[in-house]
């Protein structure tokens, strides 16, 4: 038998690849050394600097499944959730950023764009000197996007765009806007749009007031009579699978990111229990907070352990949508039950935005909602284990 490393009990850390191991250091030297100092007052103050997509690009941290022809890091899956793991251990808000970049906005402008897209739009979105968000929420269709009223009207040489999209990361800020509509022309189904920052009839306001998720920002997209050319359109996917086949990607990552948030949090429980005394003792030496400590680390080297499993059957082409929603539900869930653990053990401290806890707690609210609900992903599982279809 071999020695217990209490921090990764499946001993995770020998089954990656060197590759693997540098380019996650790389990542956490980037989120521990550039983003961890800004948080706590970009979290307070509700402010996101868009600075933050070219210093993650210049770190190599944006597109990493995208080939390198087009900036990406050409680099497998598990590379991908490494990353996400490294950010969001600092904060959602950010991993947030990142994944949107990555999943919803290069890789549908890689697997389902043009020739002409991919050139336009790649390489600026790997350097982060254009920042992209992806509109599929509406006021009226959340968990049921397929219910979108977004319209695509064919004209002469183009298309023109009529609707809204509500919850929108980084639409605000962003240059690059992936929207999803129905379109006439093609039997009514969703069809995808890359539209530019400018054009006459886009806008995007700020939805202010977020409790949770404040250090990214988050947006409506308004489409006013927005006239685009035949080259806004996606041309290579048909139907809801071309946005639920970013979505798979994205959550993929959201299941390794907040496994991140999760061990921050937990790590933080440790050694406050372990400085703090009551009662003539450490915290940490009471049955109860080691009960704690314990489910901590067994939910999360088991999350860790599924996030990686998935990691290589998306490497390998076998991962099904469904084992994707698993993982995300799970590590979600138990995300959040952590957080909200550990800042029950940090006491009164615990509320402070000093510890980082409550933030980490509060964020995961929105992780846990977004990229389909707790629920949503069970009803997923429910079906694909019945056969019955529970949504409607
Ligand atoms: P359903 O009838 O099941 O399927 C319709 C078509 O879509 C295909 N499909 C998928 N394809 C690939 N991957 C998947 N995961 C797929 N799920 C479905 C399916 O094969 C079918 O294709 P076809 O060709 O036969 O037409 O769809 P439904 O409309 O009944 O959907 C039900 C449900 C609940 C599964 C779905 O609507 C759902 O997942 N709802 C949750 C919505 C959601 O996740 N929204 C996310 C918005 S983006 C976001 O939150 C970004 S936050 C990011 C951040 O800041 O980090
Ligand atoms: P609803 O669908 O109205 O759900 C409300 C409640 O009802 C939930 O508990 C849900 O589980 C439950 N429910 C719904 N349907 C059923 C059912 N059939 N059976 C049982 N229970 C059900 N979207 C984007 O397109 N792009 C983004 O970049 C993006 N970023 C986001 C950022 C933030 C900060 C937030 C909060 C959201 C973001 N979203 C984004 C939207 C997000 O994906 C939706 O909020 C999410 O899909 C849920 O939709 P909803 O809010 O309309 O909730």
């Amino acid at each position: 038998l071999g020695p217990f490393d209490w921090s990764d009990p499946f001993r995770l850390e020998d089954r990656l690849t060197e590759d693997e191991r540098m380019l996650r250091d790389a990542a956490r030297e980037f989120a521990q050394g550039r983003l961890q100092p800004r948080v706590t007052d970009a979290y307070r103050e509700e402010t996101t600097d868009p600075e933050i997509f070219p210093m993650m690009g210049e770190a190599g941290l944006l597109g990493a499944t995208i080939p390198e022809e087009y900036g990406g890091l050409g680099a497998g899956y598990v590379t991908y959730g490494l990353i996400a793991r490294e950010i969001e251990r600092v904060d959602s808000g950010y991993r947030s950023m990142m994944s949107v970049q990555s999943s919803l906005v290069m890789y549908p402008i890689h697997a389902y764009g043009s020739d002409a897209q991919r050139a336009k739009y790649l390489p600026g979105l790997a350097t982060g000197e254009l920042i992209g968000c992806f509109g599929l929420t509406e006021p009226d269709a959340g968990s049921d996007p397929g219910g979108m009223k977004t319209t695509a009207k064919k004209t002469d040489g183009g298309y023109v765009l009529n609707g809204s999209k509500t919850w929108i990361s980084n639409a605000p800020i962003a240059d690059v806007f992936v929207v999803w509509a129905k379109s006439e022309a093609h039997d009514g189904k969703v069809r995808g749009f890359v539209l530019d920052k400018g054009t006459k009839g886009l806008s995007a306001p700020k939805i202010t007031g977020k409790l949770s998720l404040r250090a990214s920002v988050t947006g409506e997209i308004v489409l006013k009579d927005v006239e685009v050319g035949e080259e806004a359109l996606l041309p290579g996917v048909s139907g809801m699978k071309g946005p639920f086949g970013c979505l798979n990607r994205a959550r993929y990552g959201i299941a390794w990111g907040t496994m991140g948030a999760a061990e921050a949090c937990w790590h933080a429980a440790r050694q406050y229990g372990l400085d703090r005394r009551q009662f003539g003792r450490p915290l940490a030496q009471t049955q109860l907070f080691q009960k704690k400590l314990a489910d901590m680390q067994t939910e999360i080297a088991l999350g860790l352990n599924a996030a990686f499993t998935v990691g290589r059957m998306m490497e390998d082409g076998t991962a099904a949508p469904e084992t994707i929603s698993l993982i995300k539900r799970n590590n979600c869930g138990k995300a959040l039950e952590i957080a909200r653990m550990a800042r029950d053990m940090h006491g009164g401290n615990g509320i402070s935005e000093d510890f980082q806890v409550i933030r980490h707690m509060i964020n995961l609210e929105t992780v846990n909602t977004y990229e389909g609900t707790h629920d949503v992903h069970a009803l997923i599982l429910g079906r694909a284990q019945t056969g019955l279809q529970a949504f409607v």
